[in-house]
């Protein structure tokens, strides 16, 4: 079965602006408990005593998910991960030919040796811990320095390798800049090795493509996917949780493994917590993901909400709703009437007409018309109208 790491608390704290509070940090990876995800990528204690206290609160709170600390490729840090009790490690180093040369200024070996090192420390400390090694910038480096570096850590403890596209690089489709043909070469050639590490894909968007790569990763076999509450995270960010959940179960993954219900609050909260509006159309957890609006759709949704959604809402705990305004139609002002209790006027097709037309000018505002609280006084208007015609 895939697994899904969730990076919000790391991956998604480098989205510039973004500070979670510890308090924050342990509600988020509370609810990411309860949606189901494996594991919680909660930070890298070197940046800050607050992350590691983080850390130390998230590991302690009895999730059900393995709970994960982030580290550069350096004993000191890895040390500090293990003080908080971590379940998990994640470390990176690069083997790119130029990062080596123009950063590091060192040459494969002796990354190798460090990567070695760094890992051969973390798994005598703890045993029992699950270590990834991930070859940063991985689909721009030589292959054969993945494939060298990945075997080594392998055999130095690690048991999960992560493919990772840290500048939105790849391209489904593409021959040989695919994630797919990444996520293929590198299992093939491990296992060739006798090696048959867990592969975790970690796609950036920079070319709005990271849940297509994602996708195209779990179609080569892939057998973790990171994510992040909204996308967040570096640049344009990284895969979107909930619209990876609602592909997976596409797809044909069982959708009991998730609890979806959960997710809108988990949005709202993370979107208050990082003061950033999730856009109205966004996919799945967007305001108007499953609301119809112009005429034609409003009639057909009515008899029918699949007419216009290949999506079920009902699995994310929500339900369909209409959009009142200059394209809509007679169907929409019924069933919004209904919708606040007036199916007494609903039936009266000269009103309804007269309220649509008000309704097609206050639209012209430009924002969008709230059922609630603006219908019973359009209402209002038009039968005191009508009564005085
Ligand atoms: C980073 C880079 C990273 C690391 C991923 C990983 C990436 O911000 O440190 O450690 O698996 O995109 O390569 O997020
Ligand atoms: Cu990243």
């Amino acid at each position: 079965m895939i697994k899904i790491l969730d990076s919000t608390l790391r991956e998604g704290e480098q989205t510039p602006g973004v500070y979670f509070s510890p308090k924050t940090k342990l509600v988020i990876a509370q609810f990411l408990d309860l949606i189901g995800v494996d594991i919680i990528e909660v930070g890298n204690p070197a940046v800050h005593s607050e992350i590691a206290l983080a850390i130390k609160q998230i590991a302690q709170a009895g999730l059900q998910a393995k709970i994960g600390a982030h580290s550069l490729c350096r004993i000191d840090n890895v040390q500090m991960a293990l003080d908080c009790n971590v379940d998990f490690l994640g470390v990176f180093f690069s083997v790119s030919q130029k990062r080596l040369q123009q950063d590091y200024n060192i040459c494969l070996e002796t990354a190798i040796d460090k990567i070695v090192e760094v890992i051969t420390y973390a798994k005598e400390q703890k045993p029992d811990l699950l270590i990834r090694y991930t070859p940063e910038d991985t689909v721009r480096s030589p292959i054969e320095n993945v494939i060298e570096a990945a075997t080594a850590a392998i055999k130095a403890g690690a048991n999960i390798i992560s493919i990772a596209d840290t500048t939105g690089y790849t391209t489904p489709f593409h021959p040989h800049r695919s994630i797919y043909f990444y996520v293929k070469t590198l299992k093939e050639e491990l296992e060739n090795r006798g090696l048959y590490p867990q592969i975790e894909v970690h796609c950036h968007n920079d070319k709005g493509l990271a849940l297509a790569n994602a996708l195209d990763a779990y179609r080569a076999g892939a057998n973790i996917i990171d994510v992040a509450v909204m996308g967040l995270g570096e640049r344009a960010g990284i895969v979107d949780l909930a619209e990876l959940l609602i592909n997976l179960i596409d797809m044909g993954e069982e959708e009991k493994n998730w609890q979806l219900n959960y997710l809108k609050d988990l949005y709202d909260f993370v979107s208050e917590h990082s003061h950033i509006l999730i856009p109205p159309h966004q996919p799945v957890t967007g305001k108007n993901a499953f609301t119809h609006y112009a005429g034609v759709h409003v009639k057909a949704v009515t008899k029918n909400d699949r007419l216009y959604q290949s999506l079920n809402p009902e699995i994310l705990g929500i339900k369909s709703s209409v959009a009142l305004g200059m394209q809509s139609g007679c169907s929409a002002v019924e069933l919004a009437m209904k919708q606040i209790g007036r199916e007494d006027l609903a039936k009266n097709k000269e009103i309804v007409a007269k309220i649509l037309q008000e309704i097609k000018e206050i639209s012209k505002r430009g924002t969008p018309i709230h059922i609630e609280k603006e219908l019973p006084e359009i209402i209002e208007r038009c039968t005191i109208k009508q009564l005085m015609s």
